[in-house]
């Protein structure tokens, strides 16, 4: 059979995805596997035992992120692909594990061709890509890419009060291979949109050429608890209604903003948190995201003068710390453009996208020319068990991904 007439097989690619979203799947239809849990841990191995199946070498560094290399014919910096496999609570089967496993299936496709790519190829596993549990998102391919020093990620508490170090450790996924075990010759990354554009445009594959910034604190006010009912209005220091009037000013400065602002307050806790008590604490959340790093750092400016307000109106303290702060990034236009005429050429409608999720490809972009493939999420839906994204489209996506790779590999 010619190179050009290589395609995945999505029966297997279709198996993998349904045998690993079975490890941590709740009874809602989430895939629950927050990073460095057991479920995190019970993934890992997984991917693991079909890596050496396929004949990988099998890496792991000191943060947790796993390489499976495959050798070429020359010993030179490889082409790189991969993703996550740690989700949010209410996680799809396809965020990030669509990446790993269509990594898994262009090296089994060339395998079986009998294929020895010129550049060896490597399938990549980072860790806490979410940052759910762990802050920030994309901690593994930050620290992978120089981005945070590995002592300040190994202190790193968990929103479950786990050191990182110790919960690697734990998971037995404290590696000791060279960080960075390489700087690759090239990054593509293949990921569902997790937003409405292809479904809605009818589009197979996205050519992704850049992803806007995110910023992300946690906000923590103290006011007094008190009586809900002996207490008149006037005399409140009301963190609970602290936290909504943030959630409500943030709504509005996004859509005064407009463009692509968003502002999302994911995650609330009041203590003593009780139907008749005044919240003395609240713990929140602020996602804060936009493809222009001035109106993200405005719109953060902005955020700070209200809470500094809303301090001086309620008689509480506020205080806000970062969890997150990365710039928009732009990735290769080389290999955007490489993925946008490997769709083509493989008979699938194609266009340029911007990314709205963070991905670890943001990070490799550091190292190395770098690029995603997205495919299409039905209804836009992620973070979300009702996630989904056609067997066709996803297959679509890992043949892009197998012919950019030889592409790059040569
Ligand atoms: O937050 C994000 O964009 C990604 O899902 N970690
Ligand atoms: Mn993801
Ligand atoms: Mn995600």
């Amino acid at each position: 059979m010619k190179v050009e007439q290589l395609r995945i097989s999505e029966a297997r690619l279709m198996a993998r995805l349904a045998e690993l979203a079975a490890i941590g799947a709740t009874a809602d239809g989430s895939c629950c596997r927050l990073a460095l849990t057991d479920e995190d841990r019970a993934g890992r191995d997984l991917v693991v035992r079909w890596m050496r199946e396929l004949g990988l070498e099998v890496r792991i560094d000191p943060v947790g992120n796993i390489f499976g290399l495959r050798r070429g014919a020359e010993d030179v910096e490889p082409v790189m692909t991969g993703s996550h496999i740690d989700t949010v609570r209410t996680g799809g089967r396809y965020d990030g594990n669509l990446g790993v496993l269509g990594g898994l299936e262009v090296v089994q496709v060339l395998n079986e061709a009998g294929i020895v790519t010129r550049r060896p190829l490597a399938v990549g596993v980072f860790t806490d890509e979410e940052g759910a549990r762990f802050a920030p998102d994309m901690l593994g391919s930050l620290v992978y890419a120089g981005g945070l020093p590995l002592a300040q990620a190994y202190a790193t508490v968990s929103i479950d009060g786990k050191v990182l170090k110790e919960e690697l450790a734990r998971i037995g996924y404290l590696g000791d291979a060279p960080l960075p075990l390489a700087r690759p010759h090239a990054f593509v990354e293949l990921h569902i949109e997790q937003g409405p554009v292809l479904d809605s445009e009818g589009i197979t594959i996205g050519a992704v050429e850049n992803l806007q910034g995110i910023s992300w604190q946690e906000v923590s006010i103290t006011g007094q608890s008190n009586h809900a009912g002996t207490t008149p209005m006037r005399l409140r220091h009301d963190a609970g209604y602290c936290a909504a009037a943030i959630g409500h000013f943030l709504r509005q400065l996004a859509r005064e903003i407009g463009g692509s602002q968003v502002a999302t307050v994911g995650k609330v806790d009041l203590h003593p948190n009780l139907i008749n008590v005044i919240a003395a604490r609240a713990r929140l959340t602020v996602d804060l995201r936009n493809t222009d790093e001035a109106l993200l750092a405005a719109a953060e400016r902005r955020l700070a003068g209200f809470l500094e307000q809303l301090a001086a109106d309620e008689g509480v303290r506020v205080e806000a710390k970062t969890l997150a702060r990365f710039e928009p990034v732009l990735f290769d236009k080389g290999v955007a453009d490489l993925i946008a005429r490997t769709a083509v050429k493989l008979g699938h409608s194609c266009r340029p996208m911007t990314s709205g999720a963070g991905h670890d490809a943001q990070m490799m972009a550091r190292l190395c020319p770098t690029a995603m493939i997205f495919v299409p999420s039905v209804g836009g839906i992620s973070h979300n068990p009702a996630e989904h994204t056609e067997p066709a489209h996803l297959a679509a996506g890992a043949d892009v991904l197998l012919h950019t790779l030889l592409e790059l590999a040569g």
